[in-house]
């Protein structure tokens, strides 16, 4: 992974992309994700980015596991991956889905621990993954969901390229609660390199964003305690800075990612930071509550 990372860093590297440093309007910048997501899929070129995508895609829709893409495709990179992704998410809003976020990926010890996977990775989030607080989450609409505790970010501003944290806080608008659920598309909910959950959108599934929303400067965000209780057992603990030391580096962190590809995090943007804890494998009738100080409490239960 680590010999991988460096080439790709290389590869990026050599190709930072002057629309980062360019200005845009918030609904350019929009467009501006695609068209880095674009570039990504040119510039691959050992693998078939729309092959791919599709097995991924009609894994998903029709619920059904796939082998691991690096089994077939030893070589496949992280660039591969984040062009794979591109292309699912391309294929989602051609059925009509909204990009409405991003979220953050491999950001606590917990999680890197659970998946045995090393450096941070992103996913996009749309409309369709919405999932009302309060609401069901159906076992069986998915193949093996997973739910986690998270801390969400709304922006109000575009952040592009290396930002600070200051920088971050006055871009963003709202901190809140949010559960995310994974659902894999690989065999057991297992893959063993980074190329692989990127290609698969960060196992993204659905979220769950709490109702009550703060100004991040109300609180301090390193030291929020979150609990995730099911059918009322805690399940999970942690405390925030479990996620990348404080969330909003988590968000600095998508910043360069989304840079090395030639993108900016744009104005309006959901992010979630990262899991805290490890995520936790949804039954039927599972009742999932999280609570994180000062950010209230998020339901959710998990239906057939
Ligand atoms: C990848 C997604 C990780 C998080 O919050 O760390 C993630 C996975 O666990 O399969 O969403
Ligand atoms: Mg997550």
């Amino acid at each position: 992974d680590s010999e991988q990372s460096a080439s790709d860093g290389a590869r990026l590297r050599g190709r930072l992309s002057p629309s980062v440093s360019g200005t845009r309007s918030p609904g350019e910048s929009l467009v501006e994700l695609r068209a880095g997501h674009g570039k990504d899929s040119r510039m691959s070129s050992t693998v078939d980015v729309a092959a791919l995508a599709g097995i991924l895609d009609a894994a998903r829709r029709e619920r059904r596991e796939v082998p691991p893409l690096s089994h077939a495709h030893p070589t496949l990179t992280v660039p591969d991956g984040y062009a794979v992704q591109a292309e699912g998410i391309r294929l989602r809003e051609a059925q009509g889905e909204r990009v409405v976020g991003l979220k953050m990926g491999f950001t606590s010890e917990a999680k890197r621990q659970q998946m045995n996977l090393g450096s941070p990775i992103f996913g996009v989030l749309t409309d369709r993954m919405r999932v009302q607080p309060g609401g069901v989450v159906s076992v069986g609409a998915g193949i093996h969901p997973r739910i986690e505790p998270e801390i969400a970010f709304r922006t109000s501003k575009e952040l592009k390229g290396t930002v600070t944290r200051d920088e971050v806080l006055d871009a963003c608008d709202a901190v809140f609660a949010a559960m995310e659920v994974l659902d894999s598309r690989f065999v057991g909910f297992k893959y063993f390199s980074l190329p692989d959950v990127v290609a698969d959108n960060a196992s993204s599934s659905l979220f769950v964003p709490g109702t009550l929303e703060r100004a991040p400067r109300e609180l301090d965000l390193t030291k929020l305690q979150m609990r995730m209780e099911v059918n009322g057992k805690v399940e999970g603990e942690a405390r925030s800075d479990a996620i990348s030391g404080d969330p909003v580096v988590s968000l600095i962190q998508l910043c360069a990612l989304l840079a090395q590809r030639g993108q900016v995090l744009p104005k309006g943007s959901l992010v979630l930071s990262g899991a805290a804890t490890a995520a936790y494998l949804m039954k039927p009738g599972d009742h999932v509550r999280l609570t994180v100080d000062g950010l209230g409490t998020v339901e959710v239960t998990a239906g057939e």
